[in-house]
Formats: structure tokens, sequence, C-alpha cells
């Protein structure tokens, strides 16, 4: 198996075993779905790449730890669909374009044709024909196709609102792209506009959403469960409604507390809601106004902070109490958001601290209606929030229990038709509709008769117009309304034939990436979005692995569109993801890597010095996949020797590939065979790093085995390394098919069979106990390394030399240093 002569050179080579495997797989196919019913099929599925630039350390650690699973299945003899693909619409490459005067398509694809040869260098299991991207016509078509089913059953709208507005992208964004009052993508403090967008009615689905997440528990990570449910936000209450003086329609409030009903001193109605403009005095007016002014300056996340100063208006205009007839003045506050609940609060400044604070700043009156022990809120100013006696509160009064309280207010409300319990989201509906050029044309046709009208299936895909050399820095409105496109916009009406116009708007990227695990399970289809019966064999996905900072938006926006599939009778489930793994994050000296801080580690030097082997076993040995690797505390050096160490084992092997391993050195096989058992134990519970470790045990114990044991061409060496190469191909998937070269099998290793452990093989070895009686050896007898006292003691007594020194004498102490030592003390 040795070339003789250059045994002194040989060794492992990264680059040269970089080329050779990497070809090797991508001539045969080696990890093309076989699909054909053979085999049982799982779907493995890593979250989308977004084509910037090349791939970076984030890609090498979550793509290496989807591909452990991918491999261990494969070699468990599953059908393995573990497709690769680019969300390629979005802003970055508008940005980018913008910047460097070319066009987004052009900076897109050449970042794709880069990161698509990184991946393949890093050698990642991916099934290649399955390769698809979000801004090729034949996947965009399908979008609008999608679109234009929601639009048709009213779950995409348009309306005018209240829009968060990023100043420096120019464009819209979704209340999930906004993170503590800033742009998600750029950092611009967001401010409101007011515009005509379109929104899908998420909302709908928001109790399903929150139901179905029972049926993940367990194989979601907690954190991300919680994350959605806090999200949707679900909220028990009650509306009331409430006459305003000179106002026909009563003013509905909605209140989780409409025990405290009686307690209600005034009410805040949100300034930009269309209520206070309507409701204002014309006294009041000016000082409304100049208010309004103010609050639109702030963001949405100020105006819920507790430490934010609440302030307001008093709006001129009187409110009735329905439950006593009470007058309490109506007042605008910022506290108050427009677009939750009702947009107006009946404020119980003694039970809510927010009411308190605005009642203290104004001078407003504040009723105590339960008495729950705690100080005055009149003199303490905290707001008292616990159970206890209900007081000038009517009906409630003498009820101590809040629930009996909320329930019997609630009748009251209904039979007297003044109220009814009800139940709010905080989740607002999916703003998708954003003034950019490179994303998904809206397929509808704005016509004067006719409205808003879906394109003809036929004429699908609309097609984005070229714009090669327009002008596409952010205006406030759509690049596709610029007069350069005239001729792409003004179309004629499907339905009437008269003169309409194209929607300029483009899609959110989410809406790309809602349904491309659905293309995935066969990507060339040309009858439909996706293939119907690929879609039955091969969803939902079993396992997906990506970034936590997909908790709410992306997990949630594909679990909505899922189940509206499945409720058009597209698709038979209605979850898409059985299983979610969120990976750790490489970071460097504590701190995430950044352009800014200068931190970066760089993906493609790092494995132009260490090899892609050596830099995944360093992801991958680095900790449990799920947690913070800080590359400031990791050795690729290390790793490579350990590669390298494993590959000289490999080579020393001088049994054939036919050799009856039975006959092997059964200390060495019980080594291997324990590992074979514990491994498949790590892969199946995810805790990838320990599997390194293992691996390296086990080279370890080959290389003794060499050195100073059964020698080189025992069977055991074989069966040994044979293992080892298996395991070693879910992390360092090169040297493996080395190794499995150089044990003389045919390739590829990644074509193998995962082994299962003898059980004869794993019952535990047996260690040497010594027996003292008061303090001198009398016997060393054999017992198992987990062995109790009791056992201990009963085996010992039962040793025939231990027996004649105990006799019939007391056993009046036993020290226990087990397994190793027993020691009597007799009398
Ligand atoms: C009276 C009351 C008394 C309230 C009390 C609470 C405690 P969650 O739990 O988040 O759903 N609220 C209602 N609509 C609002 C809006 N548009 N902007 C800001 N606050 C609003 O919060 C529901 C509670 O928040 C409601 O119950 C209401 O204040 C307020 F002792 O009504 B409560
Ligand atoms: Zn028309």
């Amino acid at each position: 198996m040795s070339d003789s002569g250059q045994a002194a050179a040989r060794g492992y080579d990264a680059v040269a075993s970089q080329q050779k495997w990497s070809t090797y797989w991508q001539e045969h196919d080696t990890f093309k779905v076989v699909d054909d019913g053979s085999r049982e099929r799982r779907y493995l599925l890593d979250m989308f790449a977004y084509p910037s630039g090349d791939l970076h350390m984030g890609h090498a650690e979550a793509f290496a730890i989807g591909d452990v699973t991918a491999r261990y299945w494969r070699l468990k003899g599953y059908d393995v669909l573990h497709p690769v693909g680019w969300d390629s619409f979005g802003l970055p490459a508008e940005n980018a374009a913008i910047k460097h005067d070319s066009h987004p398509a052009q900076w897109t694809y050449h970042n794709i044709d880069t990161q698509a040869a990184s991946f393949r260098r890093y050698g990642i299991s991916f099934d290649w024909s399955k390769r698809l991207h979000t801004s090729d016509e034949e996947y965009y078509r399908w979008t609008q196709w999608l679109f234009l089913q929601f639009f048709k059953k009213g779950l995409a709208y348009r309306k005018d609102s209240w829009a968060n507005w990023c100043p420096n992208d120019q464009t819209v964004l979704a209340n999930e792209q906004v993170k503590d009052g800033r742009c998600d993508r750029c950092g611009a403090v967001v401010t409101k506009r007011q515009l005509n967008q379109w929104y899908f009615k998420i909302t709908d689905y928001a109790q399903r959403l929150l139901d179905d997440m029972d049926r993940l528990e367990g194989n979601w990570p907690d954190r991300v469960l919680t994350m959605q449910r806090n999200w949707i936000g679900r909220s028990e209450g009650a509306y009331v409604d409430f006459r305003i003086d000179g106002r026909d329609e009563p003013v509905r409030v909605f209140t989780t507390r409409p025990d405290t009903l009686f307690g209600a001193t005034f009410m805040v109605v949100a300034p930009d809601a269309q209520l206070a403009d309507e409701i204002v005095s014309d006294e009041q007016r000016p000082a409304f106004e100049e208010y309004l002014e103010q609050v639109k300056k702030q963001t949405e996340i100020e105006r819920q902070s507790t430490e934010h100063e609440k302030t307001g208006v008093y709006l001129g205009a009187e409110a009735t109490n329905p439950v006593n007839g009470a007058k309490i003045p109506v007042w605008a506050g910022d506290y108050v958001l427009s677009d939750y609940g009702t947009g107006a609060v009946m404020a119980v400044p003694a039970h809510d601290q927010r009411d308190l604070d605005f009642a203290r700043r104004y001078g407003i009156e504040v009723i105590p209606v339960i008495d729950t022990g705690q100080a005055d809120p009149r003199e303490s100013g905290v707001a008292t929030t616990g159970d206890g006696a209900y007081q000038n509160s009517g009906v409630l009064d003498g009820l101590e229990n809040k629930a009996e309280a909320i329930a019997k207010v609630c009748e009251f409300l209904t039979d007297r038709r003044i109220g009814e319990p009800t139940v709010t989201y905080r989740l607002r509906d999916w703003l998708l509709s954003r003034q950019r050029f490179w994303g998904c044309p809206i397929p509808i046709i704005h016509c004067q008769t006719c409205g808003d009208v879906p394109v003809p299936d036929e004429q699908l895909p609309v097609k984005l117009p070229d714009l090669r050399g327009a002008d596409l820095a952010p205006k406030g409105t759509s690049p596709l309304a610029g007069v350069e496109v005239r001729q792409w916009r003004e179309v004629n009406c499907p339905r009437c034939g008269g003169p309409a116009e194209r929607d300029t708007d483009t899609m959110d990227t989410f809406v790309d990436s809602s349904w491309y695990f659905l293309r995935y399970c066969n990507p060339q289809y040309s009858q439909g979005a996706f293939d119907g019966e690929a879609v039955r064999r091969w969803m939902p996905v079993s396992q997906y692995v990506g970034g936590v900072e997909h908790a709410t938006m992306h997990l949630l926006y594909s679990r909505f569109f899922t189940k509206v599939l499945h409720d058009l009778g597209l698709v038979d489930f209605d979850e898409p993801f059985t299983k979610l793994m969120n990976q750790g994050q490489v970071v460097n000296e504590g701190k995430a890597m950044s352009k800014s801080l200068g931190n970066g580690v760089d993906l493609g030097k790092q494995i132009d010095e260490f090899g892609v082997d050596a830099v995944r076993t360093t992801v991958i040995f680095a900790g449990p996949p799920e947690e913070d690797i800080d590359w400031a505390d990791v050795s690729p050096g290390a790793s490579l020797k350990f590669l390298q160490r494993a590959w000289r084992v490999a080579d020393d092997v001088t049994s054939d590939p036919g050799v009856d391993v039975t006959t092997g050195d059964v200390a060495l096989r019980k080594i291997t065979h324990k590992m074979i058992s514990e491994i498949t134990t790590l892969v199946e519970g995810q805790r990838f790093n320990v599997i390194v470790a293992r691996c390296m045990e086990l080279i370890n114990a080959v290389r003794k085995a060499i050195d100073t044991g059964c020698g080189a061409d025992d069977p055991a060496v074989r069966e040994a390394v044979t293992f080892a190469a298996q395991a070693m191909s879910l992390f360092a998937p090169y040297v493996a098919e080395d190794m499995w070269e150089l044990l003389g099998h045919q390739p590829s290793v990644a074509s193998s069979s995962w082994p299962t452990a003898d059980p004869a093989l794993l019952v535990a070895d047996e260690v040497t106990m010594v027996v003292q009686v008061n303090g001198k050896v009398r016997g060393k007898i054999q017992v198992s390394p987990d062995v109790d006292e009791d056992q201990a003691r009963q085996l010992a007594l039962a040793d025939a030399n231990v027996k004649r020194f105990v006799a019939d004498k007391n056993i009046v102490k036993v020290i226990a240093r087990l397994p190793r030592m027993l020691s009597l003390v007799v009398k």
C-alpha cells in the first residue's frame, strides 16, 4: 500500500486531498438524492445563504454543523436531501450596485459564483442538482404566483398606514426589521411615514401559529418558542365601550383588567390615531397638533419604554364610564400606540404604573379599587397590581379574587351590551411591499375602472425591467416608478383592456424565503411553484439548522406560508420544520467579529493555512453546537496535528481489506466497539464536539496498539481505523477519504455503511480489587469497574484466603476505595 522510497515524505496533504476528493464527489454525484423509494428519506436544510461577499466564519460553523448530520444520515442508509441555494434578492445588492455603478444582478451572481466555489472547497455534502436562486425568473415567477393565491384569498391586501421608514435606505421596514428603534440593516434611526402598502394577513393565523407550537415543543429550542410566543403576544381581556360627549359612536378600549373599570379616572388615545384628530376640541387643536409633531419623531420603542417620560395633551373631550356614569377627561398620550388593541385605553392610575405616572404628571385623580394591603399608590407613587378586596366597585364589591372579578364584570358588560370579553394579539399584519428595485415585482395591475387586477398566470413572471445604467439611488419612491421604466409600467388592464399601471413595489425578501424549502424538493419543476409529489415525499424538513436571529421573522413567516398553503390544499402538512437547531456564533476575543473592530477572522486564510478539515474539526470540536465559539480560544494547528496523526495511523495498517476482523486483538476491538456505540449516541444527541474527542482517543489507542501492542498487521487495527475514518468523515471529510483509500477500500467513505457495535464486545472490562484484612493484602479479586460496596464485600468473603483471615471474627469496619481496594478491619 505504501509507495516505497517516498515513505519519509508521505503524509496528509490537505490541498491535494481537497482537490482530489471534491473533484471525485462532483464527478460521481456522491451526495445526490436517490429518490427511488428504496431508502427512508431525510431532509437536512441549512438556512439560506445570502450572497454578500464570500463565505465567512459564520457560514463555516453553521454549514459544518449541518453537514455532520447529513453525512451521518447517509452512512446510516437514509436517502438524504441536502440542498443548496441563495436568497439572492435584497438591498445589499442594490446598495453595492449604487456604490460601484454596476447592476445588482452583476454583484449578486458574481458573489454566488464565489460562494459556490467556496462551498465546494469547504466540502459540504450538498446535492448540487437542487440548487436555486430566488432572483432567477423561474423562481420569482412562482413567488408572484403564490402572492396571487394569497391575494385571491383575501390574505394579501393594501392599506394606508403609518409604516416604519428607514430614512437611509429610503424604504419601509417590517416591525421585525426594526431593532431598538433602528434599521436592522443599516442602523439608521427609524421614523414613521404614511404610505399605501401591501400586507399579508398573518394576524388571521395568530392563534394557530400559537397553538401549533405545542407540537414543536422539545424539537425546537425553547428560546425560539418563547420568542415566537412573545412576538405573537396573545392577551386576554375585554372591550369596554365609553360614550364621548358630542359623538354618536362610543369609543372601544381594550383592557386586560376589566375588573379595575370602576377605578378608571381618564381615557388616553394614541395621538396618531384617527380618533384623536376626530374628537379634539377646537380650543385644544393647536396644542394637540404641536404635540403630534413631537410624537412622530419618536420611535415605537421609545414610546413604550418604561424609562420614557410619559407625555400627553388634553383633548378637550369628556367620556362617560359605562358602569358608574362618572365623567372622565380624554387625553392623547404617547404611551398609547395606535395599532395595538383599539388605540385607546381606559386609564386606571391606581393599578397601572404607566397610568399612574401620567396621572401624577398632569394632576389627574387616582381612585384605588382593590385593597391589596400594599401602600396607597396616591402616596407611594407605585401602582398596586396584586389580588385583594374590591372596593368602590359596585357589583364587584366584596370579591377578593381577580379571576372571579374579571368573570363577573365581563358578564355585566355583555349583559348590558357595553363590552365583551376578547383576545388581542401583539402580532401585526406583515408589511411586504418595498420601494426598492432588486426584489420580486408585485404582480398587480392598477386600473382606474377595475381596481387592483392580478396579472394573469400566463403572463407571469412580471420580469424586472433591466434598468441598467439607471439611477437606483433611494428617492423614497420605487425605482420602478421612475420615468426610465414608463414603458414597462404602462400596460392595458387584463380585465377591461383600458389603460392601467403595474404596481411599482417589490416584495420583502422574506417572501422569497418563506417557501424555498418546498421548491428545493424539485427546483426544475415547471408546472407549478413546487412539485406536489416531490413535496409529499420529502417534506416536512427533518432537521433545520440556522441562526437564532431568525426566531421571529423567517421562521414565523415560513410557518404562516405553510399553513396558508395547507388551507389552499397545496400541501398536506401545516408545520414546515420538524426539528430546529440554532448554532452559536463565531466570535473573536469575546466580541462579535466586525469590520469596525477589525477583529474579523478570514475563513479563506484559515483554510489556506490549515486546510478545510482542520478548520471544520476546530469548529465542531470547540464546544456544543448551540454555543458560541471564540476563535481566540481554539487551535486549528492542533486540529491539523490530530488529522495528520490519524492519516499516519491509516497509512501504517498492513492487513488486507478482506481480513476477518473478529480474529483481532480483543482489547482493541472492545475500545472500537465502545466508540461505535458512544459516537452513535453522541451524533443522535447532537453532541458533536464530544465526537471529535472520542475520535482522538480512538486514534491514540490505535497508535499505541500498533507501536507497543498487537501490531500494525492485527485485524483489530484495521477495524478500528475503518471506523475512525467513518466517524471522522462527519467533520473532516477529506482526510477521512484519504484514510479510507489508504485502507484499500473502494471510494468513497461517504458511500459506506455506519457499523453497529457488537454487544458481546460492550461488556465492561473487569478490574482487580485488592482485599486487605487488618491492613495486610489477603486477596486479589476480579470485579466489574462499577462494583458497589455490598457486592465487593460478598465477593471478598467468598474468597478462600480472605475467608481464612476473617474466620469467625466480627467485621468492625469497612474501608472501600472501589473498584481498586476493599479493606476489612476485624476483631
Ligand atoms: C386598564 C388597565 C388597568 C390596564 C390595569 C392594565 C392594568 P397587554 O398585556 O400588553 O396586552 N393598552 C391597551 N391598548 C393599548 C395601546 N394601544 N397602547 C398602550 N397600552 C395599551 O396590555 C394591555 C393593557 O395595556 C390594557 O389593559 C391597557 O391598559 C393597555 F390595572 O387597561 B389596561
Ligand atoms: Zn380595468
